[in-house]
């Protein structure tokens, strides 16, 4: 992302806190990274941090986020809610919904939410958010919120720099065959997720699980649950509790609580 499309974005932001401080840099590490060492210097809400392709981009339980450079947008933000440590969880839905709204406005018809922090078109991935946390006693101190959206890579730059990942991966251009603008992009999904962040900081929790249950299509389904080192079973979801932890009904009448996995519908 060039800072050019930096220039862009300010020029087309309308929040009023989210991004009035940007960190820009070509190549990074990992933008939470960054992101989580201003914030323990003091960094005020709102900062945000930009990268136009990480070496070290992270995705959940140690996983790896695929940041090649040129295309795509790699996004952290930062939040000092006065909430309860065990809240921050929220930041992942509200950030869901706003990727959600900002993926189809720029005219992608059909995006999926996948439980708890996946984007998908056409049952691939095309955004992830990784949720990150640094707490004082119980309360949060700040919240990092990275997001990384595949914007303009071409199904043969996908194949070419994601490796393995490449099945499983799409962007916003395979899905609508021509480019967009990262810069409105990323302006639009700033104003969206302060949008949310505002709803969520008047009106608590339940308006982001409801919003996000809404537009969530596998509620009532029938899902495969895989865990990590657990055996695979199937079931019905029947949507979040108060913590966004997933709730899941057994064939044998059971309600199970998922607090990290894949689920799929099927
Ligand atoms: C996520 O993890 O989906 C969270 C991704 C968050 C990335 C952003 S970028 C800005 C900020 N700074 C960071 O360092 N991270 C955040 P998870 O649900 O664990 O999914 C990771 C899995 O997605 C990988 O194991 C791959 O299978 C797949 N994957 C990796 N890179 C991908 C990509 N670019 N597009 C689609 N899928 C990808």
């Amino acid at each position: 992302m060039t800072s050019t499309m930096i220039r862009k974005l300010n020029g087309l932001l309308k929040t009023q806190s989210l991004g009035k401080v940007i960190h820009y840099q070509e190549e990074m590490g990992s933008t939470n990274t960054e992101l989580i060492e201003l914030g323990e210097k003091g960094a005020s809400e709102g900062t945000v941090v930009i990268a136009d392709k990480q070496t070290e981009g992270k995705g959940r339980l140690e996983r790896t986020w695929l940041s090649p450079a040129g295309s795509n947008l790699y996004i952290s933000i930062l939040f000092r809610p006065e909430i309860v440590a065990s809240d921050s969880t929220l930041f992942t839905f509200l950030a869901s919904i706003a990727l959600k709204e900002t993926i189809e406005r720029t005219g992608v018809l059909d995006t999926k939410i996948k439980w708890p922090n996946d984007i998908h078109i056409d049952g691939k991935k095309v955004a992830g958010v990784l949720t990150e946390m640094r707490s004082k006693r119980e309360m949060v101190d700040f919240i990092v919120l990275g997001i990384g959206v595949n914007i303009n890579m071409s199904r043969d730059s996908i194949n070419r720099e994601m490796g393995k990942v490449a099945r499983i991966a799409t962007s916003i251009k395979e899905n609508l065959g021509k480019d967009i603008d990262r810069g409105k992009f990323t302006a639009d999904l700033l104003l969206e997720l302060e949008k949310w962040y505002q709803i969520f900081s008047n009106k608590g929790k339940a308006p982001i699980l409801r919003e996000w249950t809404e537009k969530w299509e596998d509620l009532n389904k029938r899902v495969r649950i895989s865990i990590e080192g657990e055996q695979e079973f199937e079931g019905t979801a029947l949507g979040l509790d108060d913590k966004g932890y997933l709730l899941v009904k057994t064939d044998n009448g059971e309600i199970t609580k998922i607090i990290a996995g894949d689920v799929r519908a099927i």
